[in-house]
């Protein structure tokens, strides 16, 4: 893979307008439930089939004809298709799938994918568009990274962020890591970084530029000064 000239890191607050949840906002609350019993294999290992259901809720939620992406999406996937897909790489912690819905390719899903299950035996993956009934088959699960397992492909990302001009962050908290820390390497291969998010995050101050606002107004700006 040619090294993207840009790499953009998104999170949930690109898909806030969109009507999916961001993760903080309630306070560590996710969709009224507790972190640690939906977002941690130890959480799924207790009580599979109440993991099961919330996916189930989210991938339903996601496949609401209301819940579309945004102006932000949008503005990413022309930016990819201006510039051309080997210089243009989304890294996204989202595992919805608004940035493909709106037309980009080149995407790496780091945190897993909703709208796919894998077997633990096998490893296989496949695409899930309905809800997952454990009692059929025990070794499906959540095609989902979930707290303390390894976020996916990360070879190809830290590849790019060591080689890449732009490092793009847009609607994340800066809370969950290794994302959070994308930027300080980044930021030591000299690449320019810019910070798009509703209001600072905890890793503001690691960030050249830095423009607040609701991601629909404030990403196709961006964008624009990038064609
Ligand atoms: C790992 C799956 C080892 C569920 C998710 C120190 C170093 C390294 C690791 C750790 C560390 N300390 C702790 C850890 C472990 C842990 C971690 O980071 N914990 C945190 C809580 C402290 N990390 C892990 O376990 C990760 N694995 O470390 O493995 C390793 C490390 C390196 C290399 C190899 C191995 C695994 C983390 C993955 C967890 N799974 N999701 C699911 O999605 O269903 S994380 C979850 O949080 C989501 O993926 C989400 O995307 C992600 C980050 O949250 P945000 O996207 O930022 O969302 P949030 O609500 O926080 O913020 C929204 C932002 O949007 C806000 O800033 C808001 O202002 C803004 N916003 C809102 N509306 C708008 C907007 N912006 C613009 N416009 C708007 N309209």
């Amino acid at each position: 893979m040619t090294i993207p000239k840009i790499v953009i890191l998104t999170g949930a607050g690109i898909s806030a307008e969109s009507g999916l949840s961001t993760f903080r906002a309630q306070n560590g609350l996710w969709e009224g439930y507790n972190v640690d019993d939906v977002a941690t294999y130890a959480g799924y290992k207790r009580d599979p089939i109440a993991v099961h259901q919330f996916y189930n809720m989210l991938r339903h939620k996601l496949q609401d004809p209301k819940v579309c992406p945004n102006a932000a999406h949008y503005a990413l996937a022309e930016l990819e298709q201006k510039l051309g897909s080997d210089n243009v790489l989304i890294v996204t912690q989202n595992v919805d799938n608004l940035h493909e819905q709106a037309g980009s390719k080149n995407i790496i899903h780091m945190h897993g994918e909703l709208l796919k299950v894998r077997n633990e035996q096998n490893g296989q993956i496949t695409e899930c568009f309905s809800d997952v009934d454990y009692n059929q088959n025990k070794l499906i699960r959540p095609h989902i990274v979930w707290f303390g397992e390894i976020p996916l492909q990360m070879d190809e990302i830290y590849d790019a962020l060591t080689q890449t001009e732009y490092f793009i962050s847009i609607g994340t908290s800066g809370n969950v890591y290794p994302a959070a820390g994308f930027v300080q390497v980044a930021n030591q291969s000299g690449a320019k970084t810019v910070e798009l998010n509703l209001e600072p995050s905890l890793g503001e101050n690691l960030f050249q530029t830095k423009i607040y606002g609701p991601a629909s107004k404030i990403v196709p700006k961006f964008v624009q000064t990038l064609i």
